[in-house]
């Protein structure tokens, strides 16, 4: 059935806010730079990416009559932090796994940041030694198996929300959004940059965009640094998005783009340039990136721009999903 008529909970304060960036396309003298601003999109808990795609899991879960919303996530995961509000605001109960998912050496990595906003929101936070995989973990199942054995009645939701079947819808419906604000704003943003981790969001956006009449590019830029799980992932879930807003046809491979080469070797971890567009972009815009997702991508977008492999004449539309919580878990870094 359409995207719009999927139920949807509003916990964002409607269609986010897209700006011009002026002083960055100056800077990188090439196509003209845009953001899309998920990191302003609602009053819960500083918002994000996961927040809209909650608002298509949350008639589910009312529906199902659950009580208690179960997820996982890293230390700093900001989905975990988004469900934590989500819960609090519906006076449900949150129970979050924290997997260590980067070695990362800061001593107050698993206090501050996402995890301690958690907290603050009264979810029941549970701390794991594993480390990343984006994949089901037994971690989870435990949780969702132990809020049943105390009677309650949980509600799973996989990391970043990507593996449920309705994952996808959130950043689907992004697509149409993109499609008015382009109406209101007399632009046509022919290529997307998007941050990819667990898959997700780029796979709503791409199935999104497959029923609209005008073609445009939509990159995935890699921060897993597992890239073949995380492309298989996005076309798995873009597939799956796609039937069930009834494109009425299956996605070609070109239109499943994830690029390598901004991760580093591990999630989590910014490299040179990573650092370097984090401080590109506060200097020039004050807009504010992160060292595990939007750094990434944005180095991503910086040098595709620069390297005309995105031509000149484009406009580029740069999907902030609002990483930028974990940032003082990273403070040795910008000293
Ligand atoms: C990995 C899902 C992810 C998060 O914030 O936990 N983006």
């Amino acid at each position: 059935m359409p995207i719009s008529d999927f139920e949807r909970y509003k916990l964002t304060y409607g269609p986010s806010p897209i700006e011009h960036l002026p002083r960055l396309t100056k800077h990188l003298g090439g196509a003209q730079i845009w953001a899309k601003r998920e990191d302003v999109n609602s009053g819960l808990a500083f918002g994000g990416n996961k927040t809209r795609k909650l608002e298509y899991l949350i008639p589910d879960a009312l529906a199902q009559g659950a009580d208690t919303l179960v997820s996982i996530g890293g230390y700093q995961s900001n989905h975990t932090r988004q469900v934590a509000a989500v819960a609090a605001k519906l006076g449900m109960k949150a129970v979050l796994v924290q997997e260590n998912w980067v070695d990362w050496p800061d001593a107050l990595n698993d206090r501050v940041g996402n995890i301690q906003l958690s907290r603050i929101m009264g979810a029941d936070v549970r701390l794991d030694s594993a480390g990343f995989d984006i994949g089901i973990r037994d971690s989870w199942k435990k949780a969702i198996a132990d809020v049943e054995a105390a009677g309650g009645k949980p509600y799973p939701i996989p990391a970043g929300a990507s593996e449920h079947k309705l994952g996808g819808l959130g950043f689907a419906n992004w697509a149409y959004e993109v499609q008015e604000q382009e109406r209101e704003l007399g632009v046509f943003f022919d290529t997307i940059i998007v941050c990819t981790v667990t898959g997700s969001t780029h796979a709503g956006m791409i199935a999104g965009f497959a029923g609209q009449d005008k073609p445009r590019r939509v990159i995935g830029i890699d921060a897993s640094a597992t890239i073949e799980k995380t492309r298989d992932q996005v076309a798995r879930i873009a597939r799956n998005t796609a039937e069930l807003i009834g494109l009425g046809r299956d996605l070609r491979d070109d239109e499943i783009t994830v690029l390598e080469g901004w991760a580093g070797d591990y999630y989590g971890i910014p490299v040179a340039s990573t650092l370097d567009a984090i401080h590109l972009v506060g200097s020039l815009e004050g807009m504010i990136t992160d060292t595990v997702y939007e750094g990434k991508s944005m180095a991503g977008l910086i040098d595709l721009v620069r390297e005309r492999e995105i031509p000149a004449t484009s406009n580029v539309l740069f999907a902030h999903l609002g990483g930028q919580l974990s940032l003082s878990a990273y403070s040795a870094l910008f000293r």
